[in-house]
């Protein structure tokens, strides 16, 4: 039987992909911090109901004697890092924690790997933000990196490592760089989300306004179930290599505003009041994915449009809050 170790299994790209896993007959272990067990209903919500299935390890993942521990209890056959710091901030409030969470617990899982577990292969989740201020678009695997924020920056530095632990180290290590990718189990902070749930209020009497930033930024945005597919694929070929996941499309926030309020019969303009605090420096180019790669060798494809992901959002947030 197969055995994966998922760090940051809780999230939202975690918890789909654990499904994914124990769908094909995979023992899951994941690993979450220990502020999760305080406060399971709201911390482990993605994963209620499949803990009975998973094995859950507490440890700090930026700390290498901790995961280290993990590693020689568990002995992975497949390691998927996809824990970090994943909001894009452009303040300088805590770049510390969002260096330990993104560079020191890539390094301190791939030491761990690498002393311990040598035939694991292993997942790094890099991100569309190493690209930053890319030079052209669409961006594709030989396009040159340019990040502009500490979090692209932070990735870029961990995906490098988890290059030298391949290249090196002669571990299986495999990236995905991967673009926006959505659904219900999306973070608040993210725009989409925001989005779904505050239209989901307005559309229940519960909320009148909705405040954005620069509702003219584009993104590739895909579904995230889609996306845990192409990071199983991954370690599933015969050598470790990068990919773009991406849909190749992009839209704007304005877009996702129409969609959203569409499904509930309603205009945006009269709800929504852009506030240029929440704007963030000039995206020149727009990040917009070639996975080309991806759908040749890893024969990987997007499974919904953009407007079946927004209603699919729009609509679990409405029946989310009627239940409440
Ligand atoms: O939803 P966002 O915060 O996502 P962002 O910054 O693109 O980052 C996400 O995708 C990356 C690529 O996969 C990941 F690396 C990263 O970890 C994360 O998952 O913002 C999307 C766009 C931005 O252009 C932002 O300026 O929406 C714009 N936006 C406009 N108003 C807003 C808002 N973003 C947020 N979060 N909140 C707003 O009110």
């Amino acid at each position: 039987m197969k055995r994966a170790l998922i760090t940051g299994i809780a999230g939202q790209d975690g918890s789909y992909l654990a499904e994914l896993l124990l769908a094909n007959g995979y023992e899951v272990h994941g690993i979450v911090r220990r502020e999760a067990l305080e406060d399971p209903h709201h911390r482990l919500l993605n994963i209620q109901h499949i803990l009975r299935d998973i094995k859950i390890h507490v440890g700090a993942i930026d700390n290498h004697l901790s995961i280290y521990k993990i590693i020689s209890l568990v002995r992975p056959s497949e390691c998927y890092h996809l824990a970090s710091s994943s909001f894009v901030s452009y303040s300088f409030e805590d770049e510390s924690s969002l260096l330990a969470n993104n560079f020191t617990a890539t390094h301190a899982l791939l030491a761990g790997i690498k002393e311990l577990a040598p035939e694991c292969r292993v997942y790094f989740a890099g991100s569309s933000e190493m690209f930053g201020d890319a030079r052209i678009s669409p961006q594709n695997e030989s396009t040159s990196f340019n990040p502009r924020s500490v979090y692209g920056i932070s990735k870029l530095a961990a995906f490098h490592l988890a290059r030298n632990y391949r290249e090196h180290h002669k571990l299986f290590v495999a990236a995905g760089i991967l673009y926006n990718h959505e659904s219900s189990r999306r973070g608040y902070q993210f725009v989409t989300r925001k989005i779904s749930s505050t239209v989901a209020k307005i559309h229940l009497g519960l909320e009148n306004r909705l405040e954005l930033g620069n509702i003219d930024a584009q993104r590739d945005w895909g579904y995230a179930p889609d996306y845990v597919v192409a990071m199983h694929a991954m370690l599933q070929q015969e050598k470790p290599e990068d990919f773009v996941i991406a849909t190749g499309v992009l839209h704007s926030v304005r877009d996702f505003l129409i969609e959203a309020f569409s499904v509930v019969g309603l205009d945006y303009e009269p709800y929504t009041y852009v506030n240029p605090d929440h704007f963030r420096p000039g995206e020149v180019v727009p990040l917009c994915g070639d996975a080309n790669k991806a759908r040749n060798v890893l024969h990987w494809r997007p499974t919904k449009t953009f407007g079946q992901i927004v209603r699919e959002m729009v609509e679990f947030d409405i029946a989310r809050l009627e239940k409440k």
